[in-house]
C-alpha cells in the first residue's frame, strides 16, 4: 500500500516540497552564477577584487556540485561552462559579416601632423578635430559575436575577411562576459578587440614552461597567440589571457553610439573589458601630447603596447572619411620604434665578466632595434642556449627594450638552414687560457683564472669599481680601462690611485685636460661611504642593497673584516650563499691586501657605531595595504625604514607584519591565509616608538 493511501494529501505535499526544493536549487544556482560573474568582472575587468580567491573557489565548487546533481540547471553563461567540450582537430573558418580592416601606421611627428591635416581637409573643418586616443595593444585581434546578449562565436581576424573559430578558447578568458550586462541586449553585436597576456603572467607562464621542459615563448604576444591556438581549451584556460575591446562590427536592433568614446563607455556598461588609458583630445598637438604621456608610462603598464591609436571621435565623421584600400582613413596607429627585430646569428662567442662568468653572446648581422644598431645580443648562459635551441646560422628574434642589454629571444624554425651549428662551450678562457669550470649546482660556467690571471676579469672588476653606484669615478669608460689594463699600467683598483698625470697623458686619445679631470675625479672619490666601498669591492652576490645592509649592520670596515660566518648570517639580506661568498672573499690574502692598499691611498668614509642589535624592526619586512587613518604610505614606509625595517609590496611567508588600513584587499586576505601578524596604524606607531627606547 502506498503511503498516500494512509495519509490522504501527503503525496501532494511531497510533490510540492519537491517543487520548492527544485526552485530552491534553481534560485541558488542563479544567485551563485550572478555572484561569481560579478566577482570575475570585478577582478578581471575592473581590476578591483571583491573577495579572496579561496572564497571564490568555495562558491564555484558549490555551483559545480548543484549543477552536477541537476544538469538541467546548467546555463551557457555559467562560470562552470567556460571550459567545456573536447579538443578540436582544427579551427573551422569563419567569414566575418563585416571585414576586420587593418590600420595605417605613422612613426614620426610629421606623419601625425599630416594625418591631422588630411582629416581636416576631408571633413572640411576649420577648427580642431576631436579624436579618441587609446593604446595599441600588442596582441591578437578578435571578433566576439553576441546574439541576444549571449556570446555565441569568437573568431580571429585572419586575413580580415575570414578568420578561425576560436569560441571554445575565448570562452575560457575570465574577463570576457559570456552574457552581456544588460536586460535589453542588441539582437546581434560584433565586439572587436585584442587578446593579450599581461607581462607578469607571461613571466610566470615561461617559468612553468621551463620547469616542465616545454616551449619558452619569446614575448607576451607569442604566448597569447600560442595559448589561443591550443586545440584543447583546457590548456587555454590555464593561460591567463585578457581582452580589451576597441571596435565594433555588425550591430542589429540597437542604436549606434555617436562617438568612439561613447562606444567604449557603452562597452563598460555591457561588462566588456576596456582599457582605462584612453582620452578624447583635440588637434595634432592633443595627439602628440597623448603619445608622449603614454611613452613615459609605457614601462609601468601591465601589458605590452607597440604604440597608440588615434581615431576620429564622431562616428558620422568616420563614415564620411571612408577607406583607402583595406584601412579606414579615420584611424592611425602611432607606433613606437620596434623593440624587436629579426636577424641572423653569424656566430656565438663568449664574454668573460668580472666574476669570471662566461656568457654566450650571439654575434649578429647588424640590425636596428629600438632605434639602435645591434650586433651583439646576450644568450645568458649555456642552459639558456640549449633551452632556446639557438644555433649559428639561425634567424632569430632580438629584443632591446629601453636601456636593457639586447637579448636573443627565439629562433624562427621555418628559416633554420640545414647546416645550422650548435654552440659549444669552450674549455679554456678565450682571454687568459685558464680552464673554464662549471660547478654542478651552478648555471654559470666560469673562468678559473681569477683577476690575477685573467685580464677580462680585471677589466670587469675595475669597471665595476669606478661605476656610478660604486666609487663613482667619472671619466673611466670601457676603452680607457681596456688600455690601462692591456698596457699593464694598472692591475688592481688600488693602482688607480697611483696613476700620475704623465702616465695618463701619454695614453691614446687623452688630452691634458681630460687627464687632469680624471685625477680630480679620483681625488674626489676618496671621500665615500662604507656601503659604496663594500659594493665597489665586487664580492660575488653582494649587490648594492646587501652592501648597504652590511655597512649598516657592522658600522665600520674592521667589524666586517673580522666577522664570523654566524655574524654575517645575522645581517638582513644575508643568507648562507652570500655569507659563504663573503667569507671566501675575505679569506684571500690578495683581497685583504687590496683593501689595505685602498685605505692607504686615502679612501675614507664616516664610521658609524654598529647598529643596535636589539632593534625590533631590523630585518623585518612590512607590507602596507589599504588607507591608513593618518599616515600616507610613503610616510609609513619611511618611518619603518628609518628604524631598520623593510617595506615590500607583496605578502609572502617571509612577511613580518601586514599593516592594514581601510579597504584593505587581497593582501590582507593573503596575510590571514598565511597567518602573518596584522596590525593597524596605532600598533605600528607603538612598535616604532618602542624601538626608539
Ligand atoms: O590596440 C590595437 N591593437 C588596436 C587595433 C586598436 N586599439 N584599434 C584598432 N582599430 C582598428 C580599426 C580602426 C580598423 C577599427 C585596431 C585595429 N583596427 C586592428 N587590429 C588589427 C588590425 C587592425
Amino acid at each position: 500500500m502506498a503511503q498516500s493511501d494512509l495519509f490522504p494529501g501527503s503525496a501532494q505535499i511531497d510533490a510540492s516540497a519537491a517543487v520548492t526544493e527544485a526552485d530552491d536549487w534553481q534560485a541558488r544556482s542563479k544567485w551563485l552564477r550572478a555572484e561569481l560573474n560579478r566577482h570575475s568582472h570585478a577582478y578581471y575587468v575592473l581590476d578591483n577584487p571583491t573577495i579572496p580567491d579561496a572564497e571564490y573557489d568555495k562558491l564555484f565548487r558549490e555551483l559545480q556540485a548543484i549543477e552536477e546533481a541537476h544538469p538541467d540547471l546548467i546555463t551557457s553563461d555559467s562560470p562552470t561552462q567556460r571550459v567545456g567540450g573536447a579538443a578540436l582537430s582544427q579551427f573551422p573558418p569563419v567569414r566575418h559579416s563585416l571585414p576586420m580592416l587593418s590600420i595605417n601606421n605613422g612613426f614620426s611627428e610629421s606623419d601625425i601632423i599630416a594625418f591631422d591635416r588630411r582629416t581636416r581637409e576631408a571633413l572640411k573643418v576649420d577648427g580642431e578635430v576631436e579624436y579618441a586616443t587609446e593604446l595599441k595593444f600588442d596582441g591578437l585581434a578578435i571578433n566576439l559575436r553576441y546574439e541576444n546578449g549571449m556570446l555565441v562565436q569568437a573568431a580571429t581576424r585572419g586575413d580580415g575577411a575570414t578568420g578561425e573559430n576560436v569560441t571554445a578558447n575565448i570562452r575560457t578568458i575570465r574577463g570576457i562576459p559570456l552574457r552581456l550586462h544588460t536586460d535589453h541586449p542588441p539582437k546581434v553585436i560584433d565586439v572587436r578587440g585584442e587578446v593579450l597576456m599581461f607581462k607578469s603572467d607571461f613571466i610566470k607562464l615561461n617559468a612553468r614552461q621551463r620547469e616542465s621542459g616545454q616551449k619558452i615563448f619569446a614575448n607576451p604576444r607569442n604566448a597569447a597567440a600560442g595559448s589561443l591556438r591550443q586545440l584543447d581549451p583546457s590548456i587555454t584556460s590555464r593561460r591567463a589571457l585578457r581582452f580589451f575591446a576597441y571596435g565594433i562590427g555588425v550591430l542589429e536592433d540597437a542604436e549606434m553610439p555617436a562617438s568612439h568614446a561613447g562606444l567604449l563607455d557603452w562597452y563598460v556598461q555591457l561588462g566588456i573589458p576596456i582599457c582605462d588609458e584612453r582620452a578624447v583630445v583635440r588637434g595634432a598637438q592633443g595627439l602628440l601630447n597623448f603619445f608622449n604621456s603614454i611613452a613615459e608610462k609605457r614601462k609601468q603598464l601591465l601589458y605590452e603596447i607597440d604604440g597608440v591609436v588615434y581615431k576620429v571621435n564622431r562616428l558620422v565623421d568616420q563614415k564620411k572619411l571612408g577607406f583607402v584600400s583595406r584601412a579606414p582613413r579615420f584611424a592611425l596607429a602611432h607606433k613606437f620604434p620596434a623593440e624587436e627585430a629579426m636577424t641572423v646569428v653569424q656566430d656565438i662567442g663568449v664574454q668573460v665578466g668580472r666574476t669570471g662568468a662566461i656568457t654566450p653572446v650571439a654575434r649578429l648581422a647588424p640590425v636596428s632595434v629600438g632605434g639602435v644598431v645591434v650586433t651583439n645580443a646576450t644568450l645568458h648562459n649555456e642552459d639558456e642556449v640549449r633551452r632556446k635551441d639557438i644555433r649559428i646560422g639561425d634567424t632569430v628574434i632580438v629584443r632591446r627594450a629601453g636601456d636593457v642589454i639586447p637579448e636573443v629571444m627565439a629562433f624562427v624554425p621555418e628559416l633554420r638552414p640545414a647546416d645550422a651549428r650548435e654552440f659549444v662551450m669552450p674549455t679554456a678562457c678565450p682571454v687568459c687560457g685558464s680552464p673554464i669550470v662549471r660547478l654542478e649546482e651552478e648555471a654559470i660556467a666560469r673562468c678559473s683564472g681569477g683577476w690575477v690571471k685573467c685580464a677580462a676579469q680585471r677589466k670587469g672588476g675595475l669597471l665595476h669599481f669606478v661605476s656610478r653606484r660604486a666609487m663613482d669615478i667619472e671619466g673611466f669608460g670601457d676603452q680607457l680601462i681596456e688600455q690601462l689594463v692591456d698596457k699593464h699600467v694598472i692591475k688592481t683598483a688600488a693602482d688607480l690611485y697611483k696613476l700620475g698625470f704623465a702616465s695618463l697623458a701619454e695614453l691614446d686619445r687623452m688630452a691634458d685636460k681630460s687627464a687632469q679631470n680624471i685625477l680630480n675625479a679620483l681625488e674626489k672619490s676618496k671621500s665615500t661611504t662604507l656601503a659604496r666601498f663594500i659594493y665597489a669591492l665586487g664580492i660575488r652576490h653582494v649587490g648594492e642593497s646587501t652592501a648597504k645592509e652590511l655597512a649598516r649592520h657592522f658600522g665600520n670596515l674592521d667589524a666586517l673584516l673580522h666577522a664570523t660566518e654566524e655574524q654575517l648570517l645575522e645581517v638582513a639580506d644575508v643568507g648562507p650563499v652570500v655569507a659563504r661568498s663573503i667569507m671566501t672573499f675575505l679569506a684571500d690574502p690578495l683581497n685583504l691586501e687590496l683593501i689595505e692598499q685602498l685605505r692607504a691611498a686615502g679612501i675614507v668614509w664616516p664610521e658609524n657605531t654598529p647598529e643596535r642589535n636589539h632593534s625590533l624592526l631590523a630585518g623585518k619586512t612590512f607590507v602596507l595595504t589599504g588607507t591608513l587613518p593618518t599616515l600616507s604610505r610613503e610616510a609609513a614606509a619611511e618611518m619603518i625604514e628609518a628604524e631598520g625595517g623593510k617595506v615590500s609590496g607583496s605578502v609572502s611567508k617571509k612577511t613580518g607584519y601586514v599593516v592594514a588600513g581601510a579597504d584593505a584587499g587581497s593582501k590582507l586576505a593573503k596575510a590571514q591565509e598565511l597567518g602573518i601578524p596584522i596590525i593597524d596604524e596605532a600598533a605600528l606607531l607603538q612598535l616604532l616608538s618602542q624601538n626608539k627606547q
